[in-house]
């Protein structure tokens, strides 16, 4: 009786100890499954200096921080993972995660993007900003969805100005004949042809070599990119024309992005829009000091007077006219009125 006594014991321990045993190695493979380490990669075409490269970089320190080191951002500056497009496409095909583009490039996947590239559509930056961190701005980020991207956030590159090589820029006249770089957008192309230039198209990676070689005489950027680009070492007129607004927009793969956690998800999302306040504020301010220190490399900075602003205005008016079918005439009324409400 002990015997069986005992014999029933040691059964008992050993069925305890493999009960114990096989319940602790499954709950290493179930139920909770362990986060995984991720890599994003951004790409951009501008340098490293750039306001852009620097929201990037506060974009990569909040998502780094609040994924506890889980998920790390890898940026890439100077187009070396290609031009925006070719970026946009990557994320398309979902073999890269980020990039951000101006909103120019992205009316190559859906045209109703050209009215952020409307000549002086924004009478202002903090009403660009209520516009397009409002419901209009949400629409525009959401319906690229229709084409493979997660919109994240609107980010800013900047009015836009016209350098070149050939002479001062006072007046649309002035403007004449001269082969100008724009970015790849039939409003862009339709505005300077407008103004009488000879507009081209071209990736932003093919710009300084192109104005030094000649090939262009001018091109039109936001003043920090004149300047930390060194654009003044082969471009010796600016003129302050604020033409465009052409606001940067960070996306994502939606490819990758749905395969990703909601918490994952919630982690980019605020972090893109957290930079993206921060970037708008440093691009503000670096506008300023780039202009100064513009004026200092010797380059002619010209600013127009309100007549003279008025004049490049007037030629380019019937440009937003000529895209009222491919954009949506409804569609430019309801930004333009967003605008109004905001401008009173
Ligand atoms: O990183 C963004 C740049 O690739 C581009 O958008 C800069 O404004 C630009 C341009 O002229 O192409």
């Amino acid at each position: 009786m002990k015997k069986a006594f005992r014999l029933v014991s040691v059964l008992l321990i050993v069925a305890l100890a493999v009960a114990l045993f096989t319940g602790c190695s499954s709950s290493t493979s179930t139920p909770e499954k362990k986060a995984e380490k991720r890599v994003i990669k951004v790409g951009i075409g501008l340098n490293e200096q750039s306001p852009q490269y620097k929201g990037l970089q506060k974009f990569k320190e909040i998502v780094e921080r609040e994924s506890k080191g889980r998920i790390e951002v890898q940026l890439f500056a100077n187009s070396q993972l290609g031009d925006d497009t070719k970026m946009m496409t990557a994320l398309r095909a979902g073999t890269l995660e980020m990039t951000c583009p101006s909103t120019a490039p992205i009316s190559g996947l859906d045209k109703k993007w050209m009215v952020f590239d409307l000549p002086f559509l924004f009478p202002n930056e903090e009403i660009a900003d209520k516009v397009l961190d409002g419901p209009i701005g949400q629409k525009f980020l959401d319906s690229l969805s229709q084409n493979g991207i997660k919109g994240i956030a609107f980010w800013e590159n900047g009015y836009r100005q016209l350098t070149n090589s050939v002479k001062e820029v006072k007046t649309p006249d002035d403007v004449k004949g001269l082969k100008i770089r724009t970015m790849e957008n039939p409003v862009h192309l339709a505005a300077f042809r407008a103004l009488g230039a000879n507009p081209t198209p071209m990736p932003f990676g093919e710009l300084f070599t192109s104005l030094q070689q000649r090939i262009i005489d001018g091109q039109e950027n936001p003043v920090t990119t004149i300047y930390l680009q060194k654009f003044y070492e082969v471009q010796k007129y600016a003129t302050l024309t604020n033409h465009f607004y052409s606001p940067f927009v960070l996306m994502f793969s939606k490819k990758i992005w749905d395969t990703l956690p909601k918490e994952d998800q919630d982690i980019i999302l605020k972090a893109g829009k957290e930079a993206g306040l921060y970037q708008r504020k440093i691009n503000r301010e670096m506008m300023k000091e780039s202009l100064a220190n513009l004026e200092k490399t010797g380059m002619v900075v010209t600013k127009l007077t309100p007549e003279q602003q008025k004049a490049f205005m007037d030629a380019t008016k019937d440009v937003a006219t000529k895209f009222e079918a491919e954009i949506g005439k409804e569609l430019i009324q309801e930004v333009k009125a967003e605008i109004a409400k905001y401008a009173k």
